[in-house]
């Protein structure tokens, strides 16, 4: 019989967790990924499945994920250990008809539930869905220290992180035309900051948490861990610059901002223009 590791999907996700480690995003149990997977995978994953396990609410709903399948990783584990142990650290999760309660079909061997943040994930799923039209199948979500830094800094709102960002690097207007959002300090790992994060997810393809990380929403594995990248050396930019006890002699003006926009055919979302 194939092992999980034969599919294209598994390896790709572990994959990610040790990028995201090895970037040094992933601090113990830090950080979370899922990805919805495509009927074609559901089926090839079938061979792998049992079904003796039961349903478990969720405490959010999202009609448009009735029925759909995620790979996710398991609360409280390592993702640097997804690569040594998937079958212990990740699972294949579905979501009931009714789209509020979820059941483990693969993994978590050693016991487990998915991810702490599933409500988040839950609900960002369903909003990105909703607004890419069924393109959108990944949430990551880092700890990176640059952004989480600046949020010590920073205005927390999406317009003080989205113009400082895009003027820390000019490829970053191009990665997120949109902006990101930001979410103030909450609780982590309820429904309450699941919420307030979805409602900025139908703006953005990536919000931050204060003092906590980032969320990223992709239609792979490619685009969204590019995303949270750039986003944090972006950060990371700012705050060497604001670390270098120099004055900020020139930026990337608004003007400049509007050239790219215009030579690479995006439209930057004005209301964080001048
Ligand atoms: O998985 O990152 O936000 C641990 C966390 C909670
Ligand atoms: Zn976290």
């Amino acid at each position: 019989m194939a092992g999980i590791r034969d599919f294209e999907v598994m390896r790709s996700f572990i994959r990610m967790c040790n990028d995201g480690w090895q970037q040094g995003w992933h601090e113990r149990n830090g950080g979370n990924l899922t990805y919805r997977l495509r009927d074609s995978e559901i089926a090839q994953f079938e061979p792998f499945f049992r079904r003796d396990r039961g349903w478990v609410p969720m405490g959010v709903t999202a009609e448009n994920l009735s029925g759909a399948y995620f790979i996710a990783t398991g609360s409280g584990k390592f993702l640097r250990n997804a690569d040594i142990a998937p079958e212990d650290n990740l699972c294949i999760v579905e979501i009931n008809k009714a789209a509020d309660a979820w059941r483990i079909l693969w993994g978590l061997e050693q016991g487990g539930r998915p991810t702490s943040e599933l409500p988040t994930h839950f609900l960002n799923h369903s909003v990105r869905t909703a607004a890419t039209k069924g393109q959108s199948r990944v949430i990551y979500h880092a700890h990176t220290p640059a952004v989480i830094a600046l949020t010590y800094i920073l205005p927390l709102s999406a317009r003080d992180f989205t113009r400082a960002l895009w003027q820390s690097a000019t490829e970053c207007p191009v990665v997120f035309p949109q902006g990101v959002g930001v979410v103030d300090w909450m609780v982590p790992g309820g429904t309450e900051i699941a919420k307030a994060s979805a409602e900025l997810m139908k703006l953005y393809d990536a919000v931050i948490w204060a003092h906590h990380g980032i969320f990223c929403a992709g239609p792979d594995f490619d685009l969204s861990f590019g995303l949270m990248h750039t986003i944090e050396k972006a950060a990371d930019i700012y705050l060497r610059i604001l670390g270098s006890g120099q004055r900020i002699r020139q930026t990337i003006s608004d003007g400049n901002l509007r050239d790219l926009a215009a030579a690479f055919g995006i439209t930057l979302n004005e209301e964080f223009l001048d």
